[in-house]
């Protein structure tokens, strides 16, 4: 890499370790190549000041603040109340509040307006995610040359889904003025370029490039992946039936979510208390495990959703329950990650089952934690980006109760060959597609950028269209 990377996101890893496949994934990338890494301090002030340096562990990191206004109005309001629901197919949920895109893009500006004067023109920016969509855009404003990159974590908006946002004309400009638009799956690049070819001055070039007005950029998939082998390790170094005490009888099924509507919990319950209903007595006993750490708690639609799965878990086990026996557990708070690792290994099932996600690395953590000589059945939502790379799990409609229950019952009993051929399958690809891959491609993408602009710069001028 010639010049630095420069990575933006929401927020860095200021306290402590980074932990989490994403977060160590770029920390080691930068470690590695150096550079700088900006995004919000987490903490609220009267009044921002510039950007503050802050001890990096071999690269550099600037954070900023935000004053009340600003958290409420950009983070809570615009990117989790209106960008959030919109990409998750959930326009229902969407909360328009009258000045709250103005604070979202004033950020946005605000923050180009820091970052610009810290840009050499060979350096590379990563922008992440939904929180700074518009940020290319104003640094182009700015006056910045260098290349800039975007990764959209979560699923790309359709056209019909744009149709519920006021800003709608605006999004195609602060799309195209990255250079490069990493998306989750080759769904959500179809989603994108559905966009642009309904759009008075966009045209594709020959290689895939797209052109919208004067901008030339490119969208391409990066399916997103985990530390496979580090997390299989972890997950041996605990007994995960002995934390929860499981009696040998009793097999688990588990989910681990933040609790978001996007997630699809609420269905997940009631799949699971049809299959109780429905459950043979002669068949296994079953209990489902379900993690789900609280997040956006001040946004209105996370604390109904948290009603709605105390409500449903409440019921099922007032019904269900026996002496000595509770079929659902539902954990609402985060747990440390070695624990995580050797409860996935503990669990006959890993129900994923969201109405919509980018990717979902629980799927691969619960994949990578099996134990191959008898592996658990992972349940996957046609609906998860995950679910593009990982055929080989019971793939279904989180929609469908019924159908949910079904997969429950079938992954209890599954015979073992069964169980190993598909989690052969699935564990070799997060194995080989794993998070060091995704930055790799990512970025080797990223520097291709302009050398390949040019060539088709010269390609246009001789063909002129
Ligand atoms: P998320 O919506 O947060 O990520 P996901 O990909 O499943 O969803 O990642 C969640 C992470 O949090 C996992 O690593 C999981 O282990 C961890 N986690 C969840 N509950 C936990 C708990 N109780 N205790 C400890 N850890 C917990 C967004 C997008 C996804 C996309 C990722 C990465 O919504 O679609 O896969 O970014 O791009």
């Amino acid at each position: 890499m010639s010049g630095r990377l420069i990575v933006v996101s929401n927020r860095v890893p200021s306290d402590g370790p980074p932990s989490g496949g994403l977060v160590v994934a770029l920390h080691e990338t930068l470690q590695a190549e150096g550079g700088l890494w900006i995004g919000t301090s987490g903490e609220t002030v009267e009044s921002p000041g510039p950007l503050r340096d802050i001890d990096g562990d071999g690269y550099k990191m600037k954070v900023f603040d935000l004053t009340n206004d600003e958290y409420e109005g950009y983070y809570l309001s615009y990117a989790n109340s209106v960008l959030w629901p919109l990409c998750h197919r959930r326009s229902d949920l969407i909360s328009l509040s009258a000045g709250s895109f103005d604070v979202y893009d004033g950020v946005n500006k605000r923050l180009a307006e820091m970052i610009a004067p810290l840009v050499e023109p060979d350096d590379l920016v990563w922008v992440h995610d939904y929180h700074f969509m518009p940020l290319a855009a104003h640094l182009r404003e700015q006056g910045v040359k260098a290349t800039i990159g975007y990764f959209h974590h979560i699923p790309f908006p359709t056209t019909h889904d744009l149709g519920a946002l006021p800003e709608r004309k605006h999004f195609p400009d602060w799309i195209a003025a990255f250079d490069l638009v990493g998306l989750q799956t080759q769904n959500d690049v179809s989603t994108a370029l559905e966009l642009y070819r309904g759009l008075n001055g966009a045209e594709m070039a020959h290689d895939g490039s797209l052109y919208y007005h004067d901008r030339r950029f490119e969208v391409h998939s990066f399916p997103i992946g985990i530390d496979g082998h580090a997390f299989h390790a972890s997950a041996k170094d605990q007994d995960g039936r002995a934390l929860l005490n499981l009696s040998p009888q009793e097999q688990l099924v588990i989910g681990v979510d933040r609790l978001d509507y996007s997630k699809g919990l609420g269905n997940r319950f009631r799949a699971f208390a049809r299959y109780l209903e429905t459950r043979k007595d002669d068949e296994p006993k079953a209990a489902l495990l379900q993690i789900a750490p609280p997040t956006r708690e001040e946004v209105q639609a996370y604390q109904e959703v948290r009603e709605e799965l105390e409500l449903i878990a409440g019921r099922e086990n007032g019904i269900h329950s026996e002496l000595g026996w509770t079929p659902i557990r539902y954990i609402h708070r985060a747990i440390p990650r070695d624990q995580l690792a050797s409860l996935y290994r503990a669990a006959t099932v890993g129900l994923v089952t969201p109405v919509a996600d980018g990717m979902n690395l629980v799927a691969k953590e619960y994949v990578a934690a099996q134990d191959a000589e008898d592996p658990g059945v992972l349940i996957l939502s046609a609906f998860a980006g995950a679910a593009e790379q990982m055929e080989a799990a019971l793939i279904v409609n989180p929609y469908d109760i019924e159908e949910m229950a079904g997969a429950i019952r079938q992954a209890l009993s599954m015979p073992l060959k069964e169980r190993q051929d598909r989690h052969k399958w699935l564990f070799k690809g997060v194995i080989e597609d794993d998070v060091a891959n995704w930055t790799q491609s990512y970025l080797k993408t990223l520097q291709g950028i302009p050398a390949r602009a040019a060539a088709q710069a010269e390609r246009m001028s001789l063909y002129p269209a």
